[in-house]
């Protein structure tokens, strides 16, 4: 058996990054580990996703280029519904060019996702020059990094070199990135946050290369700290309902890892 894991509540001394701080305390608040994946293509959908769920999630990840209707009170109201419900808005991006184009992807265009989103994720494949391009040029509003360090797909090139490159990376910039997207813990070091997506209750994946597992192989086996669920919750006929029992799901995955 073995030994208990720190809390949540724990790991805020481990880490002086102010989203990662805000992500475990209302996590340990809310009692939710989960992250919702809301990859619907309507303004109104996502909307209602945001609000209904809300309360269920520590987590709101967007794609929000596949929405069609996109408009800028949609990021209005999603920054309310952010407000209101405590979640954090992580807009799932997955940026891979040199800095200098990735500064202008983050900052302008149409999405202005700087603006918005409190956290994105990088693909480390650039090297460094990525997290620097990302990192904000002041403290006016705490933004956060992810780096993609594995992926849930089948046949990714996410070798182990790769992986510990990327982990490296991310410890050079401790003040900026929060931890990784990954399919396991890749550190010990407390402060870095594991955000696990490719999560499936009663499915293996899709025919289209996605891999599942279960969340409390991801929490308990794999040491992840937030499961990431898109279709099992948005394309249920009940998606409250299946919120609710991945939130339940990982939850007790992590009081189990804590020894709680
Ligand atoms: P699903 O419907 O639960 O399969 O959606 C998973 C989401 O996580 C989807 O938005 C993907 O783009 C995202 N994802 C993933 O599935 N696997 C990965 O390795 C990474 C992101 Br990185």
């Amino acid at each position: 058996m073995p030994l208990p894991t720190p809390t949540y509540q724990d790991r805020i001394k481990h880490t002086t990054h102010p989203l990662s701080r805000r992500l475990f305390e209302l996590m340990e608040k809310k009692k939710t580990n989960l992250s919702l994946s809301a990859d619907v293509t309507k303004k109104a959908d996502l909307l209602r996703l945001a609000d209904q769920l809300g309360p269920d999630i520590c987590v709101l990840k967007t794609h929000i280029d596949i929405v069609e209707d996109f408009d800028q009170d949609l990021i209005t109201q999603l920054k309310q519904l952010a407000t209101q419900h405590q979640f954090l808005i992580f807009e799932d991006r997955k940026f891979a060019d040199i800095g200098h184009t990735v500064q202008m992807q983050y900052r302008a265009g149409i999405y202005h996702i700087a603006d918005w989103a409190d956290i994105v994720n990088a693909h480390s494949l650039p090297g460094p020059g990525i997290v620097q391009g990302l990192k904000p040029a002041d403290n006016a509003k705490p933004r956060g990094l992810l780096l993609l360090a594995q992926m849930s797909s089948i046949g990714n090139l996410c070798n182990k070199e790769y992986t510990a490159e990327t982990v490296a990376m991310a410890l050079e910039h401790k003040d900026f990135v929060m931890g990784f997207i990954a399919q396991q813990k890749l550190t010990d070091d407390l402060a870095f946050i594991t955000m696990t997506p490719g999560i499936g209750i009663a499915t293996k994946g899709d025919h289209l290369g996605q891999n599942y597992i279960h969340p409390t192989t991801a929490i308990v086996e794999r040491g992840c700290d937030v499961i990431i669920v898109g279709r099992h919750i948005y394309q249920s006929s009940d998606p409250k309902a299946a919120a609710q029992e991945c939130r339940l799901l990982g939850w007790s995955a992590y009081l189990q890892r804590c020894g709680l």
